[in-house]
Parts: structure tokens; sequence; C-alpha cells
């Protein structure tokens, strides 16, 4: 078994991004700049967005956070966003979600401008995602994309299948999976399948992203297969200082012994969404 060192291999890019950076500095162009809109006080959000902002300085961007009460209105938002797209000194910026339930989290993510969307949710990076075009791609897949690339893992013919339909992970990851060059056959599970058991165990490579804390047991995992979790639901802890810990969608424990490969939480996908990120937002920067 092999654990995927989703830290180490963030690390690793965030150099590497670090010294095109520098480069590009030396050769009179201006640092990229992301903006992160974190709206309430959430604490996975804030932990997030902290870690967005602390990646920015360890690859030589500038960042800037805007804040706003869970009490902000549409409209507020709105306004902010139609500034952020004007911004000539912001290549990208993101909103973090959740949203509180009085915002229209699409209309948010439609008000931006498609050219400074680095989390690449709006609607035309996502259509042009799908038909292979140049677009950003989400952080989140790109980052599991670069994992499976980086560990140098097979998927060509491989049976995926991809635990959760959400529009930020399980939708485009099962996309990017099936994609010319990928050539993985997927099979994308939900709340509603039948024989979810059934179907995981047929699995070369699981990739669980639903958010239920240890969905995946060792009884759903075929020997040898490769598992990607995508979960970090915090749950309550009494050996933390912090009171909770974070647990992915994988019962780890019992599922690793029987993997190939493995990514932990934390530690595996969560540092490579970051680190997806500061890659679109150099992309950003280039093609302004
Ligand atoms: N707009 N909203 C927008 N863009 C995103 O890309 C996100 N996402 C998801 C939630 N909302 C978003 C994130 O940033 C999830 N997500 C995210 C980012 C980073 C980490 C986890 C989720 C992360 O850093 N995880 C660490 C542990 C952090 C901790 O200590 O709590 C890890 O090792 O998994």
């Amino acid at each position: 078994m092999t654990l995927i060192d989703g830290k180490a291999t963030a690390a690793q890019i965030k150099k590497e991004i670090a010294a095109e950076v520098e480069k590009m500095v030396a050769d009179g162009h201006k640092r990229p700049n992301l903006a992160a809109v974190l709206v309430g006080h959430d604490g996975g959000s804030e932990t997030y967005v902290a870690n967005k902002i602390k990646s920015c300085a360890e690859c030589g961007f500038e960042s800037t956070l805007i804040r706003f009460e869970d009490t902000v209105s549409e409209k507020e938002l709105l306004d902010k966003i139609a500034e952020l797209n004007a911004d000539d000194n912001i290549d990208g910026f993101i909103v973090q979600l959740p949203l509180p339930k009085h915002i229209d989290e699409q209309k948010i993510i439609e008000a931006i401008d498609y050219r400074k969307d680095v989390d690449g949710f709006h609607p035309v990076n996502v259509g042009r995602m799908s038909i292979g075009l140049p677009c950003f791609v989400s952080a989140t897949p790109s980052g599991i994309m670069e994992l499976l690339r980086r560990y140098e893992i097979p998927t060509a013919g491989k049976n995926c299948v991809v635990v959760g339909r959400s529009n930020i992970v399980g939708k485009p990851v099962a996309t990017l999976m099936m994609q010319k060059g990928t050539d993985a056959t997927v099979t994308v599970c939900h709340s509603r399948t039948q024989d979810i058991k059934d179907i995981c165990s047929r699995a070369d490579i699981i990739i669980a992203a639903m958010g239920k804390p240890g969905f995946i047991t060792a009884d759903m995992v075929k020997e040898g297969a490769v598992v990607i979790d995508v979960g970090t639901t915090r749950v309550p802890s009494s050996e933390t200082k912090s009171g909770f810990r974070l647990k992915g969608d994988v019962d780890f424990e019992n599922v690793a012994p029987k993997c190939s490969f493995i990514t932990p939480v934390p530690g595996g996908v969560g540092p490579m969404t970051i680190c997806s990120l500061m890659r679109n937002t150099l992309q950003a920067a280039k093609q302004r």
C-alpha cells in the first residue's frame, strides 16, 4: 500500500510555482494577485481560506482577503464582485462556499467574470472543461488528477467509480476521468444509487466525494484498488485541543490495507485543492 502524500506533493508544486513567479518578476511582470471573498465565520471556510492566503505568500503572490458578515445582502456581494471584475490589480478571485441561505450561490458564481474565475465554477469554464477546451478547471478535481499523474497511477481503461455528484467535485472529476488521454470508464454513484456496494467493489479507482464520514468501508473495496478520499467533515473528538478532527468519506483504517494507493485525510486531496487554485491564479495572471 502506498500512502499518497498530498501535503508533500502540494509543497513541491508550490515551489515550482514560486520559481516561475520569480522568473516572471525578474522579467518585469507583476506578481499574481488572488482575492478571496469570505462570508461569515464557518470554521472550515475560515481554515481553508487562511490556507489559501498563506499559500499565496509561499508562491510569491499578492493576496487580498475580503470579509463580510453573514448578514451581507446579495446585492452587496454582487457589487463587490463587479468591483473585483473591473479591478486591474486582481488577476483572479474566489467566493468561498458555502454562502448563507439567503444568498443565491449560482447567481454569485455567474456574476464572476469567467476570465477571473480561478475556481472554475462559472458555466463558461464548466462547459469548456466538459468538451476539453482550455479553461480554469476547478481546484479539487484538478488536484486529484495531478496526484494520479505524479504517482503514475494508470487510468486508461480502468473502472473508476465516483461517489457523489456535486457540481464542484463529483461531476467535474467524472468528466476529467473519462476524457481522452485519461480514458477511464466512469460510473457515478449518488444517494439514490442501488447496489452501491456492488458497484464500488468492482472499481479499480474509487473517488469518494459525498461528505459522509467513513461511508466507504472495506467490504466495498477491491483488493489492490486506488482510493481517493475527498471528504473533510469535522467530527467531534476528545483527543484534540480544538474538540474536533477531520474525517474523510473512507473508513481509512480498514480500507487502507486493501489498497494499492490511498489518500489520507487530512494531508491528501485538501492541500492539492489549494495548490491547483495557485496554478489557476498563475495562469490567470499570465493570460492578462
Ligand atoms: N469557492 N469554495 C470555493 N472554492 C473551493 O475550492 C472550495 N473548497 C471546498 C469548500 N468550498 C470552496 C475548498 O477550498 C473544499 N475546500 C478545501 C480546501 C482546503 C482544504 C480542504 C477543503 C484543506 O486544506 N484541507 C486540509 C486540512 C485543513 C484543516 O486542518 O482543516 C487537509 O489536509 O485536508
